[in-house]
């Protein structure tokens, strides 16, 4: 398969003023007319070029004209994925395709399929040409009607893009919907649903006072368990009236959920489809992160409706211009609506977590990719969360006021427009009479800068000079880079833990207790003055720059100090996450140097945990000044992906015992304190479980965090507990963080736990993800052998895109079995990418790309061997698809 590159964007040499659509849904096959208004854009060319529409080999054409004539077989021509038409005439035609396609036997759910016996589509970014013939790309914006036809029984529901123009009896039981979208919009917002479904309906009044009706549809099983999406709805249409006065533009907007789903929702135009685990809530069946989750998601689809869809991307390289900015729109929305400390935490851990992997792997690519086989394995970490971190830039750049400014202009300029990320930088810039091109360098590098900063005191001039340095590591097919623009936040403490008033040598004036220093070359230095003694530096306050930071001379003391007094809660939060991988680091390193004595006596030989982390973690276990929510975050230990890459050569089995080995340390020292904040935050009986109530939220956090630290101890009292909590518990945040506590021990608990948690849940769909989620991520030796008779359950479906999830990529962060030193873990993620990609590439692709396999130069010769050999073996095989192929390449190389 051949790469597209960036670079040789064209514009198309015809547009598509307008398109009617005609679906003709069966059980066998299905029907669909198109009738396209063509328009040239190849400017004054004396002859008409060639029109090449994409499409896909499992589409059969039936017939083709223009202008109402059908076209001589001379006229046009066809490959598996183009249909190519000559001879057109001069200005402007109607083009009437008709094609027929088999959704029920699409189990790539790209394109039109069928899920739970409904129709469905999702086209976003290439799924279009499954359905048609047609200029299958974002830079085509056209107005759509379509007309729908099916079975009036089987398909009561038909939806549309738009409004609902029309409906009523056709022949034979049949019945038809015609709906009318009045905005133009490239075809990957193209959707319909057809099927049988329950409704939920809501009204929102609009700031210019406009009632639109808001529907959620889901089967009818499932229909009271949607007011949680819904009210998420109605708030996300509100924040965004009052934080960037975009106002909904049509009187209906419409959700429906399906089961069968690529991704976690989609946000076609006033008609988003949603994977069904991101609308359906209930207290009994979903977690407080299940909660917050629909949240963000419910608000992030619909934030597209401007930052995506009003102003869409010129082609897929600049997807980081929708999902980017969408990210950051939902990360504040979710900000304003819970904690923001704590919303910042959980998103810079997913960022360093996941994104930093990514960009340090052989799938790095900057967050405007230069090329890609396969648009889909682009909607990565990097284009999303990394990209929302450079649109942060910005309003950390330019200010809350700067930033709104450099919004409107965006829209005033580009509303019904496919444009590019330079056009909204060129906004940001022009809207604050600033020159912001040195941020282009963000948008064409990959790799995480490492920032080193060097604080030095000098008391007799009472000043602080930061020495910073960076350096972006060298990427696949990027070796040099330049340096990139960093608003680095920083702060100085005085000995009594507050912030001493700033001022930075050069600028007039106090710059308040922090100051963003802007950072744009290789090294730099920065001097603080009137500094009236020797100040401890927090610095990157907030996370104000995706950048991996050192501050040189950094002690054990002064971290501990930031962890108690930080002013700035990111900080705080980042000082014990800092001791911590110190502390494991060194244990590591001790553990792997000498390997003949036990384990455990190797770490206490090494000093095991020092009384400075188990006092600093006991004093924010025990803090009545913070919320339970920061507090369980603040005691986790940085995860293992944080680690593997800034040690080389690492054995995973060996750092998933060392951080064993500190919980069990901690949880032993701070028994007692962790067994009063258990009390402390027990829920009293007969309480509701309200969805969206932080404090309630957070004192489950907190209480299941202790009962997790207490479950490390091995000790049968505490499984006993566990195993009486997942019995009596009132909601299932509490339920599954007690199974949980037990799924790593072979006690006899774990094998009750699991057996009556699956009778509890068995007919529950959703739930039963958790339940394979799970048992697949055990870190119980051996229980590889229990995930493949999982594969067999009837719990779990291959075509099913979330139960494919919840088993393989559980199975993924399961350190002692899918690292298992005889490379059976491997071997079993080798043969599962290879069957599922025969039903679903895209999830088949996920499921490597997310593997340590695209990391194996991290890992110890041993193990980056054998990850090699599934890498070859999967890229042998026949028929593999384009999007594994492309991963398990770059992997290779
Ligand atoms: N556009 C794909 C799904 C999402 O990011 O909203
Ligand atoms: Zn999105």
């Amino acid at each position: 398969p051949q790469p597209k590159y960036r670079k040789d964007y064209k514009p198309t040499p015809y547009l598509i003023e307008h398109v009617h659509l005609d679906f003709l849904l069966n059980e066998d096959k299905s029907t669909v007319k198109s009738k396209l208004h063509m328009t040239p854009n190849y400017g004054d060319a004396s002859t008409p070029p060639k029109l090449e529409l994409d499409g896909r080999k499992d589409i059969d054409l039936v017939s083709v004209s223009v202008n109402g004539s059908a076209l001589a077989d001379k006229d046009y021509e066809r490959t598996d994925k183009k249909l190519s038409i000559s001879n057109l005439p001069k200005g402007s035609f109607d083009l009437e395709i008709t094609v027929g396609i088999k959704p029920q036997e699409n189990t790539s759910l790209e394109g039109l399929y069928k899920s739970g016996g409904n129709f469905c589509t999702q086209c976003e970014a290439e799924g279009f040409r499954g359905i048609t013939y047609f200029l299958d790309r974002p830079d085509v914006m056209s107005k759509y009607t379509t007309r729908i036809e099916a079975d009036a029984k089987s398909y009561p529901v038909l939806l549309g893009n738009g409004n609902l123009l029309e409906q009523g009896c056709a022949s034979e039981g049949r019945h038809y919907a015609l709906w009318e979208d009045p905005f133009p919009k490239p075809c990957y917002l193209f959707a319909l649903v057809a099927g049988d479904l329950a409704l939920s309906e809501d009204v929102f009044k609009t700031m210019s006072g406009r009632d639109v009706t808001l529907r959620i549809y889901t089967e009818a099983k499932d229909i009271d368990r949607v007011s949680w999406a819904m009210e998420s709805l109605k708030q996300a249409m509100k924040w965004d009236e009052e934080t960037f006065g975009l106002e909904y533009d049509l009187d209906l907007f419409n959700i429906v959920a399906v089961s069968d789903f690529n991704m976690g929702a989609m946000e076609n135009k006033s008609l988003n489809i949603f994977n069904s685990r991101l609308v359906i809530a209930s207290p009994s069946t979903s977690t407080d992160l299940d909660y917050s989750r629909v949240e963000g998601v419910v608000a992030h689809e619909y934030f597209h409706n401007w930052t995506g869809n009003r102003v869409t991307c010129r082609d897929w390289f600049q997807l980081t211009l929708k999902e980017g900015l969408t990210v950051f729109r939902d990360q504040e929305f979710s900000s304003d609506m819970n904690s923001r400390p704590v919303k910042r935490i959980d998103d810079v851990s997913r960022l360093r977590t996941a994104q930093f992997t990514e960009d340090a792997g052989s799938m790095a690519h900057p967050i405007r990719p230069d090329s890609y086989i396969k648009m889909d394995n682009f909607y990565t970490l990097t284009v999303y969360e990394k990209g929302a971190e450079i649109v942060r830039l910005y309003r950390t750049l330019l200010g809350k006021d700067g930033f709104r400014k450099g919004m409107d202009l965006y829209f005033k300029r580009h509303d019904g427009q496919a444009v590019t990320c330079d056009d909204f930088r060129n906004a940001m810039a022009d809207a604050n009479d600033k020159d912001l091109s040195s941020f282009a360098a963000w948008y064409g590098q990959a790799g995480t800068p490492q920032v080193k900063v060097s604080p030095s005191y000098d008391a007799s001039a009472r000043t602080l000079t930061l020495k910073v340095s960076q350096n972006i590591p060298a990427t696949p097919g990027q070796s040099q880079k330049e340096p990139v623009p960093i608003p680095l936040a920083v702060g100085l403490l005085a000995a009594d833990g507050s912030d001493m008033p700033l001022h930075l040598q050069g600028e007039a004036g106090e710059s308040g207790t922090t100051k963003v220093l802007l950072v744009e070359k290789a090294s730099q230095e920065f001097v603080f003055t009137e500094v009236a003694e020797k100040p401890v530096l927090s610095a990157l306050r907030d996370f104000s720059a995706p950048v991996k930071l050192q501050v040189e001379g950094q002690t054990d003391e002064e971290l501990a100090f930031l962890l108690g007094h930080d002013s700035d809660p990111f900080c705080r939060w980042e000082a014990g996450q800092t001791l911590l991988r110190a502390l494991l680091t060194k244990l590591y390193n001790a553990a792997k140097q000498q390997k003949e004595s036990k384990l455990e006596d190797r770490l206490a030989a090494a000093g095991g945990v020092p009384e400075t982390v188990s006092d600093a973690m006991g004093a924010l276990l025990t803090s009545k000044e913070l919320d339970g929510m920061f507090i369980a975050a603040g005691i986790s230990l940085p995860a293992a992906a944080e680690l593997i890459g800034s040690i080389p050569n690492i054995d995973p089995l060996l750092l998933h015992n060392v951080r064993k080995y500190v919980v069990q340390q901690l949880a032993a020292r701070l028994r007692p304190q962790l067994e009063a904040v258990v009390k402390q935050n027990e829920s009293a009986a007969g309480d509701t479980f309200v969805p969206g109530d932080f404090d309630q939220a957070a004192k489950r956090a907190l209480k299941n965090k202790a009962l997790g630290y207490l479950s490390a101890l091995d000790d049968p009292r505490v499984s006993a507990d566990l195993l009486e909590r997942a019995r009596s518990a009132t909601n299932m945040t509490d339920q599954i963080a007690a199974v949980a506590g037990l799924c790593d021990s072979d006690c006899p608990e774990r094998k009750t736990a699991l057996e009556e948690f699956y009778k509890q849940w068995k007919d529950d769909s959703l739930v039963m993800l958790k339940w394979i989620g799970l048992q697949a991520g055990a870190n119980v030796p051996g229980n590889l052998k229990n995930v493949e008779k999982l594969m067999e359950h009837p719990a779990f479906s291959i075509t099913n895109p979330n139960a494919c999830y919840s088993l393989f990529l559980s199975f993924l962060r399961s350190s002692v079995n899918f690292h298992a030193a005889d490379g059976s873990g491997y071997k079993f993620i080798g043969d599962s990418v290879l069957k599922v990609d025969k039903i679903n590439r895209q999830v088949a692709a996920r499921i490597v790309s997310s593997s340590a396999f695209t990391a194996l130069k991290d890992y110890d010769p041993e193990r980056a061997q054998m990850m090699r050999e599934q890498l070859s073996r999967i890229s042998a095989e026949n028929g593999l698809s384009e999007n594994v192929f492309e991963i398990v390449s770059k992997s290779l190389e």
